[in-house]
C-alpha cells in the first residue's frame, strides 16, 4: 500500500513553516491523518482519500459551508467556535484545500487541544455525552441548507444497495476468498428481506430527510480531557442529507459495544444494553422534541441496521481484495465483518427493552 507524508510544500501551501515535522495520527480507516506543531498552535493535516471521494472539492465545499454555519451558530449563542466546531485553515492562496503535483488534495484544520477522540466508551457518561453531541449536531443543522450540500457517496447508508454491492463482490470473487466466507454470507443474506424497512419508510414519505453526519461513531467526537464533557464533533466528509435513525444507529453500533470494532475474540464482544440506554439519554436530551413518532420508534431498527450494513460492507471489502477500508493485516475486514454480525445478533434480541428505553427518554 502507497504511504503518503507531508512534504514541505503541503506546509507551506497552508503559510506554515516547511520544516515542521509531522506526527502520523491512527484512528480512520479512509484518510490519512497527520499532527503539527507550529509556533501559532497545533494543526491536523489529511490527505483526503481519492478512491472513496472522487471530488474533494465537493467534501471540502461542504465541510466549509458546516462549519462557518456552526460557528456563527455558535459565535450568536455566546460559545467558543474555535471549540466547539472544526476551523479549516486556508491555503495562502484562500483556497480550503492544497492540490500536489502528484494530484493528492491535502488539508488542514486547527487540532484542539485538551481534547481527545475515544475508540471504545470506557464509562457511561461518555455515551451519554456522545449522544448529546449528535444531537447538538443535528438540531444545530435543522435550518442548514440541505439543498446546497453534495451528495458526497450516493446511497451511502442505502441497505438494500449495499447488499447489492456484496452480492456484485461475490459474483466477482475478485481476491477468490467466496469459499471461506459461507457462513457470513448466509448470515447477511438471511437478514436481506428486512434490510430495506428505512430506505422503504423514506420513499414513502414516512421518514424525514435531515441534514445527518453519516458516520457518527464514537471515536468521531473529541471529548475534554479535564471534564469528559463532549467538545466537538469531527469527520464531516459525509455530512449529507439521512435520517436521524442513520446517526442515533451508528453511534449505537459503534459505542453500545464491549469491544473495539476489530476484535478478533468475539467471546468478548457483546451489545451492551446499559451504553444503548446512557447514549439514548444523550441523544433525545439534545434532538428529542424535533423528532417525529416514526423516527423515534424507527431508532433501534436504525441501530441494527447500521452494524448489519458495515458488516457487510466489511465483507464485500474483503471479497473485493480490501480496497477501501484500511487494513492492518490479511484477515482484517473478514474480522471486523464477523464483530458486527456478532453484534448484530445480540442487538435483534432486546427489541423490547430498546424501546422502552426510548420511551422514557423521549
Ligand atoms: C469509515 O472515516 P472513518 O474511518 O471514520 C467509513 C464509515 C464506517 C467506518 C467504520 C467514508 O469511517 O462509513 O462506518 O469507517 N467512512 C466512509 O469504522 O466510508
Ligand atoms: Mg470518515
Amino acid at each position: 500500500m502507497q504511504t503518503y507524508s507531508v512534504t514541505p510544500e503541503i506546509l507551506a501551501a497552508f503559510g506554515l513553516p516547511e520544516d515542521l515535522p509531522a506526527a502520523s495520527m491512527t484512528g480512520g480507516h479512509i484518510n490519512d491523518t497527520f499532527s503539527v506543531q507550529a509556533p501559532e498552535g497545533p494543526f491536523v493535516l489529511q490527505r483526503i482519500n481519492r478512491y472513496v471521494f472522487p471530488s474533494p472539492e465537493n467534501i471540502m465545499e461542504n465541510v466549509t459551508g458546516v462549519t462557518d454555519f456552526l460557528r456563527n451558530k455558535l459565535a450568536a449563542a455566546g460559545g467558543d467556535p474555535d471549540r466547539g466546531t472544526l476551523a479549516v485553515r486556508r491555503t495562502v492562496d484562500g483556497a480550503s484545500f492544497t492540490k500536489t503535483p502528484d494530484g493528492e488534495y491535502w488539508r488542514c484544520v486547527a487540532l484542539i487541544p485538551g481534547a481527545s477522540s475515544h475508540e471504545v466508551a470506557t464509562s457511561p457518561k461518555m455515551l451519554t455525552e456522545a449522544g448529546k453531541a449528535f444531537g447538538n449536531f443535528q438540531r444545530m443543522l435543522a435550518d442548514y441548507p440541505a439543498d446546497t450540500l453534495h451528495e458526497i457517496i450516493p446511497k451511502f447508508h442505502d441497505t438494500p444497495d449495499r447488499f447489492r454491492q456484496l452480492r456484485e463482490a461475490v459474483h466477482e470473487d475478485r481476491a477468490h476468498r467466496v469459499e471461506t466466507v459461507l457462513k457470513e454470507l448466509t448470515f447477511a443474506a438471511t437478514r436481506e428481506p428486512k434490510c430495506g424497512l428505512l430506505m422503504d419508510l423514506l420513499r414513502q414519505g414516512k421518514l424525514p430527510l435531515r441534514v445527518t453526519h453519516n458516520d457518527t461513531k464514537l471515536s468521531n467526537i473529541l471529548m475534554d480531557d479535564a471534564t469528559g464533557e463532549a467538545v466537538c464533533v469531527i469527520d464531516l466528509d459525509t455530512v449529507m442529507p439521512g435520517l436521524t435513525a442513520f446517526d442515533f444507529g451508528d453511534s449505537i453500533r459503534a459505542g453500545a459495544t464491549t469491544a473495539a470494532e476489530d476484535e478478533a475474540d468475539l467471546s468478548k464482544v457483546h451489545f451492551d444494553l446499559s451504553a444503548f440506554r446512557a447514549y439514548t439519554e444523550g441523544f433525545l436530551s439534545a434532538a428529542g422534541d424535533a423528532l417525529t413518532e416514526t423516527e423515534l420508534t424507527t431508532l433501534p431498527d436504525g441501530a441494527i441496521l447500521m452494524t448489519y450494513e458495515v458488516g457487510i460492507r466489511f465483507l464485500a471489502d474483503y471479497l473485493n481484495g480490501d480496497v477501501y477500508f484500511r487494513t492492518a493485516y490479511p484477515d482484517h475486514n473478514l474480522v471486523r465483518c464477523r464483530n458486527q454480525f456478532k453484534l448484530v445478533a445480540e442487538m435483534e434480541l432486546p427489541r423490547e427493552e430498546m424501546d422502552q428505553i426510548i420511551a422514557q427518554y423521549r
